[in-house]
Parts: structure tokens; sequence; C-alpha cells
């Protein structure tokens, strides 16, 4: 590897864009030969967290859990897409403190819940306004903005395009 591996964290609510932007990052770093991996709910809610759900406490050790193998990843030089809502700050704060400094990359993927509703692709939203599915992000459970993240991109106010290469010039000029 001629790089140096680091994790982008994508946060924001569900239906903000977190996996599309992150799916279309990591092919333009693969075109230019880094090694990446996405972990995202399928690979990790669906295994090493199945015994979570989505109380504060589970999310956290979600978030916890995700945190450590985000930082195996890096140490193996792997460069780590990961994308959880992980909507408590100091969760987040949590995993930014596992690596070294340069080697965590919060990324906002900020939406105005309207517009993730309006897309709401699997119905969730849905069945959490009729009480379905409780403690729903940003309905009835609670979503804090990040304060200082490395980069924000509105997803609602600029094209897909536009924030994937919002990113990839953040990573050009820190020289990563
Ligand atoms: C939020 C939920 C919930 C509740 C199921 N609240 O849009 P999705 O479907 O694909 O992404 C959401 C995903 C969130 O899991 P995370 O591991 O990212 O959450 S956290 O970081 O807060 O631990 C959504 C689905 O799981 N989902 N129930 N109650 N999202």
């Amino acid at each position: 590897h001629g790089h140096k591996s680091y994790i982008l964290w994508f946060t924001g609510l569900s239906g903000s864009g977190k996996s599309t932007i992150a799916n279309m990052v990591e092919a333009k770093l693969h075109a230019k030969g880094v090694s990446t991996y996405i972990l995202d709910g399928d690979n990790l809610r669906n295994g090493l967290n199945e015994d979570l759900g989505f109380s504060m406490d589970d999310r956290k050790e979600n978030i916890r859990r995700i945190g450590e193998v985000s930082k195996i990843f890096v140490d193996s030089g792997i460069v780590v897409l990961a994308t959880f809502i992980s909507p408590y700050a100091n969760d987040r704060e949590d995993v930014r403190k596992k690596v070294e400094s340069d080697e965590f990359i919060e990324i906002y993927v900020k939406c105005p819940i309207e517009a993730c509703e309006e897309r709401d692709p699997k119905g969730l939203y849905k069945k959490a306004r009729i009480g379905k599915i409780t403690d729903f992000t940003g309905v009835s459970a609670p979503y804090e903005e990040p304060e200082n993240p490395e980069i924000i991109i509105e997803t609602s106010e600029n094209t897909i395009e536009e924030c994937v290469q919002q990113i990839i010039n953040y990573l050009v000029d820190a020289g990563i």
C-alpha cells in the first residue's frame, strides 16, 4: 500500500444518502488503487451485532463494536467507509478517540427530515409515524448533529456527484 489508511465515518438520518454516497466514493478510491471496505447495517447488524436493537444503549454498543472493527481495518491498511446513523455525538467521539487524529474523518450527510421522509425507500418513516416502529431516529428518537465534522454534505441541496466530489476534494487537499 502506498497510502495511509483512515475511516470515512458517514453519519446522518435514515434516507439521507449515506450508503449511496459511500458507494460512489468507494468506486473513485478503487479507481485510484485504494483498498477499501464498506461497513454498514447489512454486514454488521445481520452478523456481529445481530443481538442489538435500537435503544440508546444498543446503539452505543453497535457503534462501539463498529469502531473496534474499523480500527482493525485501519491497522491492516484498508480504508473504511462506515455508514451508520450513529445519532449520538458521544458515541462518534468515542470512535474518533480510538484512532490517530487524522485517521477519523467525520462526514455529516445533512438532509432535512422532510426530504428523507419524502424519499422513504423502505417505508420505515411511514411505519414510525403510525407507531409500528418505535425509537425511530428523527421521529421518536434523537439525532444529535455533528458540531465539528470534517465534511458536511447537503444531499437535498447538491447532486450526488457534487457531494462525492466534495469528499474527494477534501481527501486530495488533506494529501490522503
Ligand atoms: C433508526 C432503524 C430503526 C430505528 C430499523 N431507528 O434506512 P435504513 O433502515 O437502511 O437504515 C436504518 C438502519 C439504522 O441502523 P444503524 O446501525 O445505522 O443505526 S445506529 O447507528 O443508530 O445504531 C434503518 C433501520 O436500520 N432501522 N429500525 N428504530 N433506524
